[in-house]
C-alpha cells in the first residue's frame, strides 16, 4: 500500500475546523503529523497558507490544501468516510456547508467587546438562528440513524459532531446547552459520534 506523508496544521486546540480534520484522519486510521501551531507563530505563517487560515493539509509532492470541507471530502473519499454515490455525496456536502454557515453566523459575536451587546446578539442567535439551524439539520437526517447514512460514520457526521459539541459544551456565553432541544436526531448523531470507539480513543490519548 502507498504510504503518504501527511501533515495537518491547526491551532493547538481540540476544537473547530482543525479538530474535525484530525478526527477524520484518526478515524480513517491514517498516520499523520499533527502540527499544532502556537498562536505567537501564526502571524509569520499566515501569508504562506493558501487562504490565510488554518487548517492546512499537506502531503508529499502536492501543493497544500486549505478549507476544512475540501480536506474532509478528500480524506473521506480516499478512506470510505464519504459516499461514493454522487447524489449521496452532494447531500453530505450540503451538510458540511451548512456547518460552515452556522460557524460564520456565530463568529462575529466572538469579537464583540461590549458585554451587553454580546449578550443581546448571542441571546437572539440562541432564540432563533441556532435552533432553526438544528431543526433544518434534523429534517435532513431522514435515515434510520444514528449517523447521516445509518450505522456508517462519515466525515459529515464528524463535522456535525464538532460543531454541535461547541454549542452543547456550555463554553459559549448566553447560548444554553439546550439550544438543540428541538433537534433530537442531531443530538443522537452527536452522542453516537462521541461514543464511536475511534473518537473515544482519540480523546483518551
Ligand atoms: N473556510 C475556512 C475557514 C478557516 C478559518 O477561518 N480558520 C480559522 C480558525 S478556525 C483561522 O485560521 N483563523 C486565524 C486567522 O484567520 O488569522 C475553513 O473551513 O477551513
Amino acid at each position: 500500500m502507498l504510504t503518504r506523508m501527511i501533515k495537518l496544521s491547526y491551532f493547538d486546540m481540540p476544537v473547530s475546523r482543525g479538530e474535525e480534520c484530525r478526527l477524520a484522519l484518526h478515524i480513517a486510521g491514517i498516520p499523520f503529523e499533527d502540527h499544532r501551531v502556537k498562536f505567537p507563530d501564526w502571524p509569520a505563517m499566515k501569508a504562506g497558507t493558501p487562504f490565510g487560515a488554518l487548517p492546512v493539509y499537506e502531503e508529499d509532492g502536492k501543493p497544500p490544501i486549505a478549507q476544512s470541507n475540501a480536506i474532509l471530502v478528500l480524506v473521506g473519499r480516499r478512506h470510505g468516510l464519504h459516499p461514493t454515490d454522487l447524489f449521496e455525496a452532494a447531500r453530505h456536502e450540503a451538510l458540511l456547508a451548512a456547518c460552515e454557515e452556522l460557524r460564520m453566523t456565530l463568529s462575529p459575536s466572538l469579537a464583540i467587546k461590549d458585554a451587553a451587546e454580546k449578550e443581546r446578539v448571542r441571546t437572539e442567535l440562541a432564540r432563533s438562528t441556532i435552533p432553526q439551524w438544528g431543526a433544518m439539520i434534523d429534517r435532513q437526517l431522514t435515515g434510520p440513524g444514528p449517523f447521516v447514512a445509518g450505522d456508517q460514520i462519515h466525515v459529515a457526521d464528524i463535522k456535525l459532531y464538532v460543531v454541535t459539541k461547541w454549542f452543547l459544551s456550555g463554553v459559549l456565553d448566553h447560548i444554553p446547552t439546550t439550544v438543540f432541544a428541538d433537534a433530537p436526531k442531531l443530538t443522537r448523531l452527536h452522542d453516537a459520534v462521541k461514543a464511536h470507539p475511534a473518537v473515544v480513543a482519540w480523546y483518551a490519548r
